[in-house]
């Protein structure tokens, strides 16, 4: 690929993941965040036994590891965290929100960290300082003034500890309302809702060790050495003692190629790396399905031809008829499927398919993990069922070294569900909730974040109040979300550092600035800690140890215990004793949720423990008792097909992706140097027939349009052609900049997750020179 004349430019990388490359950006982000000498040191107890738990992904820690778990990205969040720059009072009276607003999200992250709580003046345009009581006081005037408690909405971002999420949901369900939107509506909602009506829970079922003992790992949709870096550590090992390992992506991701663990000294000093994946297959976005159906249909046929032929059985017929129900019902549907469409809706070759069979049938010990590919299509739910049934087939759950193995987010994404951040709750935790805190919770399902943004624009949603994230950046169809935002009564976001949504605020607006994970949290003279569940299901403790950005700050916990006893008083909970001591928040929820048993002691030892996941143990939580086959046929009626048959094939399928750079909505840098862009973010990875085919020359200049049924302008401007080895017909691009581009109505069934990787667009070539576009 050849470099650009403009800005910024585009070259292959050749490197292994992470080993040299990785820690040249370390240094430099480290000076670029100008981290005070003394903060140097918290990078070393990141992961460690008593030190604080990475705000970066929610990967776990391998706490027997003796050396310190390297991961760039890992740092890139404790550095962007540990920051000197600060946005004090002072840069506020310097900046209206209109001008601030024209600064891009790289620049507003770059001010650093929010020194003091902030509360909007219409009348300057400006943010002011706001005494902390004051602030709460204003929240509780709001809240306490609605028709409704369902008129305000609780999001929450997957940060927030356990302690600080438990008490939040207690807080909302007393003053009534469900109304939990959350990250997770976003991300890994379809594994959530996906997984308990085959195996019962909405979890994981593999730990750490189980990487240890798989023989063949596969990789659906998924970009660890960017997002997941610390799980190179284990598919480094995996790989070493012989296991397989896929890659399933229509991206070749070079970061799954090959690997050079910082960790290991001779490999980065000789400059050698390990290989990591051995089978790339590509299929076109959201063909997932149809290619694990694919996989599924010729087990049954290579088992079919087994027994015929007398020789041994392909299926776990055992563990089939022990453990499940439904499976006749599928395997006939299997039999019955025509290999001709399971190719066109997957974009691979039977050939290809069936290789991926024998792939997955000669492991003896298969461990599937899964990430934003699967979860965020129309039929996401679907695959995580097809998912699920072909690890099924072959005793693949609740077996040593097996498993399935959705790879979260955000650090305590996992853990913020477990503790009730749930806008769909059950009526066992209400009833238990009600119980140990004497009320009556609210028992109507509440808003996701669709929803929430729906019920804003409908006017029934006045107050927002935000647990962490970016909320007017992260959800989908932007100048609807902004006008959404803009409607409101009151904004709050409870938060770290300066970002759009403090901007598009509503008619009142607070940002009330808190400690981040790293720093120390002190509460009636003694250090709290606070407890986080990972993506496997252990739950431990985190302490920080940084000096805290400005004095002015409060902790998460005891910000929520604040507003709590602002608006409700102190006649059913003593809010403000257990913002004091976090322990005790820790024995309510030993109370209130099962698996917590001495929460507080076990969260102590090395580690801390496991939470159980009953599938893990092969005992099935659903309503039949047992595992359950679930049929689906290839849906062909979406979006994208009915936008295909009007613009053909100059039709294109968006998925909209994290470059390594980036946090979420927090852009570090501008590079994506796996995938070889540099110095930019507008660019659009796309097939070099396609760009030919529709007529234009690689590194032109495009504008991208949604195809959608409700007449309304979706355009995200100047975007570069970038050629790229990706399925014809699919294109990728960066978030959040191409989310004016998804349809707010555009979501995943039963799940309701915005549909971020298929959305069907047309491009069209630039009409003005590009420039840097701010909101
Ligand atoms: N450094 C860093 N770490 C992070 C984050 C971050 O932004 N930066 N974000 C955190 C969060 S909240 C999350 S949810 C995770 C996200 O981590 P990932 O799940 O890795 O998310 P993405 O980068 O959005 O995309 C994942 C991969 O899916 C592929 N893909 C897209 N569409 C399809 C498809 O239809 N099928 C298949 N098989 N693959 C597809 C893309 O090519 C890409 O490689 O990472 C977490 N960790
Ligand atoms: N188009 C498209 N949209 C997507 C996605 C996609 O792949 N494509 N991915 C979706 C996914 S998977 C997710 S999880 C969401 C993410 O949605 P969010 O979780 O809402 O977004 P983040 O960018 O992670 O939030 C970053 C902000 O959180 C605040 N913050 C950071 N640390 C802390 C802390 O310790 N405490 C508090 N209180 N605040 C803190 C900072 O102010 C920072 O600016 O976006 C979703 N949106
Ligand atoms: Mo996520």
């Amino acid at each position: 690929m050849s470099k650009s004349k403009a800005k910024g430019k585009i070259e292959a990388y050749h490197h292994p993941a992470a080993g040299w490359g990785a820690l040249k950006y370390v240094a430099i982000n480290l000076i670029k965040e100008r981290v005070s000498g003394g903060n140097y040191r918290t990078l070393f107890k990141q992961n460690q036994p008593d030190g604080f738990d990475c705000p970066g992904c929610a990967w776990p820690d391998r706490q027997h590891a003796s050396t310190f778990e390297f991961c760039e990205n890992g740092v890139k969040a404790v550095a962007a965290e540990s920051t000197t720059k600060r946005v004090t009072p002072a840069f506020f009276e310097e900046h209206t929100v209109e001008s601030l607003m024209k600064q891009t999200d790289y620049e507003l992250e770059q001010h650093g960290r929010l020194t003091d709580p902030m509360v909007y003046d219409a009348f300057t345009d400006r943010y002011k300082p706001i005494a902390w009581h004051d602030a709460f006081a204003l929240i509780a005037r709001h809240l306490t003034q609605l028709d409704s408690p369902d008129q305000a909405a609780f999001y929450t971002s997957g940060r927030a500890s356990n302690e600080a999420a438990f008490l939040y949901q207690l807080f909302v369900r007393m003053y009534g309302t469900n109304n939990f939107p959350d990250c997770s509506n976003m991300c890994h909602e379809a594994t959530s809702r996906g997984l308990p009506s085959t195996v019962g829970i909405g979890k994981g079922t593999v730990t750490l060790d189980d990487f240890e003992l798989a023989d063949t790992i596969i990789i659906f949709g998924q970009n660890p050495a960017t997002n997941h870096p610390r799980m190179l550590g284990e598919l480094r090992e995996a790989s070493r003692r012989g296991a397989t390992i896929v890659s399933v992506n229509p991206l070749r991701e070079r970061g799954l190629e090959r690997f050079t663990s910082p960790q290991h000294a001779a490999e980065m000093l000789t400059f050698s790396s390990t290989k990591i994946a051995s089978t790339f297959i590509q299929p076109k976005l959201g063909g997932d399905f149809a290619l694990i159906k694919g996989v599924a249909k010729h087990l049954v046929e290579l088992d079919d031809k087994a027994l015929e032929n007398g020789t041994e059985r392909l299926l776990d017929f055992e563990f089939i008829s022990q453990h499940t129900q439904g499976f006749s019902a599928f395997a006939d549907d299997l039999r019955s499927e025509s290999w001709s469409l399971l190719e066109t809706e997957s974009g691979v070759a039977r050939e290809e398919i069936e290789g991926l069979a024998r792939i997955y049938a000669n492991g003896k010990r298969v461990i599937a993990t899964w990430g934003m590919g699967i979860t965020q299509h129309k039929h996401s739910v679907q695959t995580v069922h097809m998912l699920s049934n072909l690890l099924m087939m072959r005793g693949n759950i609740g077996r040593e070294g097996a498993g399935l193995c959705p790879v979260r987010g955000h650090s305590n994404v996992q853990g913020n569900r477990t503790v009730g951040i749930e806008e769909k709750p059950t009526k066992a935790f209400l009833d238990r909730l009600g119980m140990v805190f004497d009320f009556d919770p609210p028992r109507e399902h509440g808003l996701d974040v669709v929803e929430t943004v729906e019920h804003m624009i409908d006017g029934h949603v006045k107050v927002f109040l935000g647990l962490g994230g970016n909320f007017a950046m992260a959800t989908p169809d932007t100048p609807r979300t902004f006008d959404a935002l803009r409607s409101c009564n009151l904004t709050v976001h409870i938060t770290t550092k300066l970002n759009r949504s403090h901007l598009v605020h509503g008619s009142d607006a607070l940002i009330l600035p808190t400690l981040g994970r790293t720093e120390i949290d002190v509460q009636n003279g003694v250090a709290q800690g606070i407890t986080v569940e990972d993506s496997m299901s252990m739950v431990h403790i985190s302490y920080g140890m940084n000096k805290p950005a400005s004095p002015n700050l409060m902790s998460e916990t005891a910000i929520v215990a604040n507003i709590a006893h602002a608006t409700l008083g102190n006649a059913k909970v003593d809010w403000l004793a257990y913002a004091a001591d976090y322990a005790k928040i820790r024995d309510a929820i030993e109370q209130v949720i099962d698996g917590f048993d001495r929460y507080n002691e076990r969260v102590g030892q090395p580690g801390g423990f496991h939470l159980r996941v009953a599938s893990r143990e092969r005992d099935w939580k659903t309503s039949t008792g047992k595992a359950n086959f679930i049929v689906h046929e290839v849906q062909r009626d979406t979006p994208i097909a009915r936008a295909k048959a009007l613009h053909g094939d100059r039709l294109m399928t968006l998925m909209t992706t994290r470059s390594h750079d980036q946090y979420n909505t927090t852009i570090y840098a501008l590079d994506d140097r796996y995938r070889g862009v540099f110095g930019q973010r507008r660019v659009v990875f796309i097939n070099p027939a396609d760009i030919e085919m529709l007529g234009f020359s690689n590194g032109d200049w495009v504008d991208l349009t949604t195809v959608w049924d409700d007449n309304q302008e979706r355009r995200a401007e100047h975007f570069r052609l970038v050629e790229y080895d990706i399925p014809r017909g699919c294109i990728g691009a960066y978030y959040p900049e191409t989310n004016p581009l998804v349809p707010l109505s555009s979501v995943g069934d039963v799940c309701n997750t915005p549909t971020s990787k298929s959305i069907p667009v047309l491009l069209h070539r630039s009409s003005e020179p590009p420039v840097l576009l701010a909101f």
